[in-house]
């Protein structure tokens, strides 16, 4: 079980940037990574994060939030100030340095991301408006006066203000995202201020383990599509040749399969079964190595009328980027004790 005051940030269920460690949940991570505190992540899709339960903890349906205990966040520079403030590591000992940390945190949030995110949005959502074209030149200046000021003040320095910070964490967090624009090339010593950033283990970690979940989950959706649409090899092309996938007692074919072999029979069988239907994984909770699939089994039976409508839980295990075990569970809630995640708060109609 995860120690009680582990706390569970959200993250995209499908990040649109595939995994490029753009979206904000990025610099909570590497927060957490910096000062070495372990985390949970729970994934939302894009409509789980306007439902209520949801909107509970961040009134403006957005991700990431933080859970501690009683305590929920939401906002980055909170959170990342609040882990920065409970840790040492991320912020000076001395109350006037530690201001000063702040306020590049600030300056990160207020003054530098807004022409970001207007770029941003320039180029996403209105890059086929009539008028775009025209005002897209405009954005980017206003983004290269920040850049410009900044760079000058960073000068030589390796960090914005003495040694590493929260300040600095949130800067190249937010420089990140012109990444794709090119415009962080215009402004060498603030590339090189990101790439110093961007090198540091902890990021490195955070940037993996948000990768690692885009790459497990969409794994883990293309096993249910492959099974759905009946390609038994197209379902364990993620799984290792070791792999085991263990069924309970109660299940209609209980059991330990081990090995390609085994595992594609175990499948197939199973498979066979339907007449039509499917199994759609609703929901996904993310515990160390291990990613739990809340899943939505509709289907009707060779021979039957009446169709089976169940939820059921498969844990799967990764290791190196392949599955080296799925367990199936009739209950979601044995399945999140046995991969020691918590529960997710209650949506929807994973529930
Ligand atoms: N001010 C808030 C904070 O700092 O926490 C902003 C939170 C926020 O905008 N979150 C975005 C979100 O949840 C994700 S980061 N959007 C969903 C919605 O509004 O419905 C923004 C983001 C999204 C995608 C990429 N990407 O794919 O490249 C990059 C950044």
């Amino acid at each position: 079980m995860p120690h009680p005051m582990t706390p569970t940030i959200t993250a995209f269920e499908r990040s649109p940037d595939r995994g490029k460690g753009l979206a904000r949940d990025t610099r909570v991570r590497w927060a957490l990574e910096e000062v070495d505190q372990s985390y949970e992540v729970r994934l939302v899709s894009f409509s789980a994060m306007k439902e209520p339960a949801h909107l509970a903890l961040h009134p403006f349906g957005k991700i990431p939030t933080y859970e501690e205990g009683e305590l929920a966040l939401f906002e980055t520079g909170a959170i990342v100030l609040h882990i920065a403030e409970h840790h040492a590591g991320l912020l000076p000992k001395d109350a006037s340095a530690r201001a000063s940390a702040i306020t590049w945190m600030f300056a990160a949030l207020n003054t530098v991301e807004p022409p970001i995110l207007e770029l941003a949005n320039a180029r996403l959502l209105e890059g086929d408006k009539p008028w775009s074209k025209e005002r897209l030149p405009l954005v980017i200046d206003r983004v290269r006066i920040p850049l410009n000021q900044l760079a000058a003040r960073l000068g030589d320095a390796d960090w914005l203000d003495g040694a590493f910070s929260a300040g600095d964490l949130m800067m190249v967090s937010v420089l990140l995202r012109l990444k794709p624009s090119g415009l962080l090339d215009e402004f060498p010593k603030l590339s090189a201020y990101v790439a110093r950033g961007e090198a540091r283990p902890a990021y490195q970690r955070a940037f993996n383990a948000q990768l690692a979940v885009f790459t497990e989950v969409e794994a883990v959706k293309e096993t249910y599509a492959a099974i759905n649409r009946n390609d038994v090899p197209g379902a364990i092309k993620a799984f290792d040749p070791q792999m085991e996938w263990i069924e309970p007692p109660d299940f209609p074919t209980p059991g330990t399969y081990r090995g390609h072999a085994e595992v594609m029979a175990h499948i197939s069988r199973g498979r066979n079964t339907w007449a039509e239907g499917g199994c759609d994984p609703e929901r996904f909770i993310v515990a160390g190595d291990k990613i739990v699939a809340i899943v939505h089994v509709r289907v009707r039976l060779n021979d039957h009328t009446e169709w089976i409508d169940a939820r059921i839980a498969d844990v799967f295990t990764f290791r190196n980027g392949k599955v080296i075990q799925v367990r199936s569970f009739g209950e979601k809630r044995e399945a999140l004790e046995w991969a020691g995640a918590k529960a997710p708060a209650e949506s929807g109609p994973a529930t």
